[in-house]
């Protein structure tokens, strides 16, 4: 009887230890098709980051030298000469599919407090593509429906002896003159720790956003500042800083205010978001002969129709930042655009601006602008590499002009 007990309580053991490991073994095989299907499926939206693999494990050891060449270190070389391929390197860059759902609860709950706020009384009719355009087809569209005129003295209500005193006489494309290779520079925290300032002021042109400082960042941010893009929130609000600090007497300034949806000249001047008329006369007095353009409303929300068209999701009804604003600028100005910590790197943080502690994660996914939306449409366009993106937070961007529609 014991004998036979013992048998059965052994041959039981065996039975469940052969099931342990067939569960164990289709459980493995089951990951492998889980990863390889994650990438190609549906649920890529719901990542924010996308896992790249590196066709060589190089991208790491890239650094840039003082005058902006990007060089590779030893540990290639050695690599390189022990004759031993690189290991392919997993790399996490902006993933293009990113949608609301993969912001955090605070986020989502700010993205549908402004769908139902509606502030600038958006009635979007057009097309929302679940499949996107193609990156030649999107800058078509940014070509042909962006209207990227500075406002003007034949502007009305602008057409007033007095306006004609305050608003530049030179065209702005004039001013800038044909500008070849140009950067745009984020204000994000994680450009800090970059050393990207050589490369940055190794451009034909340099735009910076509001009040973002370059003295005591020149190693990341770099020195030169050809356009200062400014919200009229800074010049309202933080007028005396505006007024005051040196920083903004360089280069040429770029005023925009949020105006209502597809609103005349007339209509927003009615209404602007902020009141910065009075504020906008008083600089020009102090600074005359530095060229201060206020830019044309329409543009935002030609720019912000481009950006609903192409995301399958309804976007924050409210303009796009600064940032989308200035890089599609520069696409208007310049043969090539390359943007730096738009998209962001391996250095990615919560820290708001590179200059400031403050942690948000709004001032990258957005709240009040639909940041998550054009960030998609920016890595949409990128004509760079991921390892650039991941080690640069860098964009490569083609002028409009080059665009062949
Ligand atoms: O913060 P802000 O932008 O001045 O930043 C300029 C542009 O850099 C990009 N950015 C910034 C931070 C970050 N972590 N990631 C980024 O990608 C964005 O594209 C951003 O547009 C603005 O867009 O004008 C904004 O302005 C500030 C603020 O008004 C100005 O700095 C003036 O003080 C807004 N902040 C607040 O209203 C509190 C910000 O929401 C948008």
């Amino acid at each position: 009887m014991v004998h036979v007990s013992l048998f059965r309580k052994w041959v039981f053991g065996i039975l469940i230890f052969i099931l342990v490991l067939t569960v164990c073994l289709w459980k493995e095989t089951r990951k492998g098709i889980y990863m390889s299907i994650k990438i190609e499926s549906q649920t890529d939206h719901l990542q924010l980051w996308k896992w790249i693999k590196t066709k060589s494990g190089m991208g790491q050891n890239k650094a840039v030298n003082g005058i902006g060449n990007v060089t590779l270190s030893n540990e290639k070389s050695q690599v390189k000469f022990n004759n031993i391929e690189p290991k392919p390197k997993e790399i996490k860059v902006w993933n293009k599919y990113s949608s609301s759902q993969i912001l955090s609860h605070k986020l989502q709950m700010e993205r549908k407090h402004y769908l139902n706020l509606n502030k600038y009384h958006v009635k979007y009719t057009g097309p929302k593509n679940t499949a996107i355009l193609s990156p030649e087809q999107m800058l078509c569209q940014l070509q042909k429906k962006v209207d990227f005129r500075m406002i003007t003295a034949s502007d009305a209500p602008f057409n007033t002896p007095e306006w004609e005193t305050y608003l530049p006489k030179t065209n702005i494309s004039v001013e800038l003159g044909k500008l070849g290779r140009c950067a745009v520079v984020s204000s994000a925290g994680s450009i800090k720790d970059s050393h990207l300032g050589a490369e940055i002021d190794n451009h034909d042109a340099v735009l910076r956003f509001n009040g973002a400082p370059t003295k005591g960042f020149q190693v990341d941010v770099g020195d030169k500042t050809t356009i200062r893009l400014v919200n009229s929130q800074l010049i309202t609000v933080e007028e005396k800083k505006f007024v005051s600090d040196v920083q903004f007497n360089f280069g040429i300034i770029i005023l925009w205010d949020p105006a209502p949806y597809h609103a005349s000249i007339y209509e927003w001047f009615q209404k602007p978001d902020y009141h910065f008329f009075e504020s906008y006369k008083h600089y020009r007095k102090r600074h005359p002969k530095q060229p201060f353009y206020i830019l044309n409303p329409k543009m935002q929300w030609q720019l912000w129709d481009i950006l609903q068209e192409n995301s399958p999701e309804d976007i924050q009804p409210n303009p796009p930042s600064s940032g989308m604003l200035g890089i599609v600028l520069m696409m208007h100005f310049c043969d090539e655009v390359n943007v730096y910590e738009f998209l962001p790197s391996k250095r990615q943080t919560d820290i708001c601006h590179y200059y400031q502690n403050t942690l948000d994660e709004a001032c990258t996914l957005g709240a009040y602008h639909p940041q998550l939306f054009e960030k998609n449409m920016v890595k949409h366009l990128n004509q760079g590499t991921d390892e650039d993106v991941y080690n640069y937070g860098k964009v490569t961007l083609p002028g409009l002009r080059r665009a062949q529609c």
